[in-house]
């Protein structure tokens, strides 16, 4: 790491409505993969911290959900995480779309948010590769800037690698200097079970449509891994993936079971990498009504305020 009193550190949300590549945009950063992406909206449902260290800054990102009206109490709660992800932070990364061209309903709710918030904004100007003239994405700038003044613009596409390294050098003038928080191959701020959880969600979200990707979540019932119990050789996982209604259980199940296969070892490959450990992976499917307005099965499922 370079000289301590250079040494840049802080926390940086990155804020946006649904689907625009905010989680996209760390795993490009961090050349791993960490967070959930899905081409659906409303991937990601918890304030996640994940960490890009270089030899003179640490940006402790915090992935946030989309923003969006709340229909029921699952997205009230999602809501609140962002909410409160932004009171804790030194920098907001504002992200929009590069074929913007007018400010919708979702972006209202934010730039409202942005108004009363006295934090510097990056205007992250993510998926450039969309236009077919590069500069265009200065019409999204010029909309936005209507609303906000911006510390700096970052145009970059997450997908295609470009504008990566300007945007964390845009977000790091702004944070204080001071040394770093976590150690400096630490990539995300978040427990082995809630990484779990996590991945076996994303391959349901990749394999369903319409209302089932927003209609499941996951319960870990078991993890049991060789660091806590030397001894055991694998990593035993149990868990219960939950739906709304009995259709949507067929469909994960798939013909003769054929697709919660392929979500389990889809799961099983990708936490064997990022966990460094063999694992046994079981999934149960079980139907609960109305689960995403309940407050008690909120709680019971980690999304607890
Ligand atoms: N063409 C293009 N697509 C992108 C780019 N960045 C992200 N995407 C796609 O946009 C979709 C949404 O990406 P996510 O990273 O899950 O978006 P998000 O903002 O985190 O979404 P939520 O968690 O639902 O709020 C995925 O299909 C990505 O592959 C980009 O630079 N270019
Ligand atoms: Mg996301």
């Amino acid at each position: 790491m370079g000289a301590e009193s250079d040494f840049r550190c802080g926390f940086a949300a990155l804020l946006g409505r649904p689907n625009v590549g905010k989680s996209s945009i760390i795993n490009a950063l961090l050349k791993e993969k960490v967070a959930a992406v899905s081409p659906k909206p409303q991937t990601t449902r918890n304030a996640v911290r994940c960490i890009y260290t270089t030899a003179s800054e640490q940006i402790v990102f915090v992935d946030t959900p989309g923003i969006h009206a709340p229909k029921h109490a699952l997205g009230g709660f999602m809501l609140k995480e962002a909410e409160e992800a932004l009171l804790s932070v030194d920098v907001v990364c504002y992200v929009v779309e590069a074929q913007d061209r007018a400010v919708g309903e979702k972006d209202g709710i934010i730039l409202k948010m942005l108004a009363s918030l006295s934090r510097p904004v990056v205007l992250a100007v993510n998926k450039i590769d969309k236009l077919a003239r590069a500069e265009d994405y200065k019409k999204a700038v010029a909309l936005y800037e209507k609303f906000i003044k911006p510390a700096a613009v970052a145009p970059l596409s997450a997908n295609k690698g470009r504008g990566l390294e300007e945007l964390a050098a845009a977000i790091s003038a702004l944070l204080p200097r001071q040394p770093a928080i976590y150690p400096e191959d630490m990539l995300m701020d978040s427990t082995e079970r809630f990484l779990a959880s996590e991945v076996i969600r994303e391959k349901i979200l990749r394999h369903t449509d319409e209302e089932v990707p927003h209609s499941v979540a996951v319960l870990i019932d078991e993890f049991k891994s060789p660091d806590e119990h030397p001894g055991e050789k694998l990593c035993t996982i149990r868990a219960t993936v939950i739906v709304e209604r009995p259709g949507q259980k067929g469909i994960i199940i798939g013909k003769n079971g054929t697709m919660l296969k392929q979500i389990g070892s889809e799961a099983r490959r990708e936490l064997e990498e990022r966990l460094g450990y063999k694992l046994f992976l079981q999934l149960w499917v079980k139907v609960k009504p109305g689960w995403r307005k309940s407050p008690e099965e909120l709680r019971r499922l980690g999304y607890r305020s």
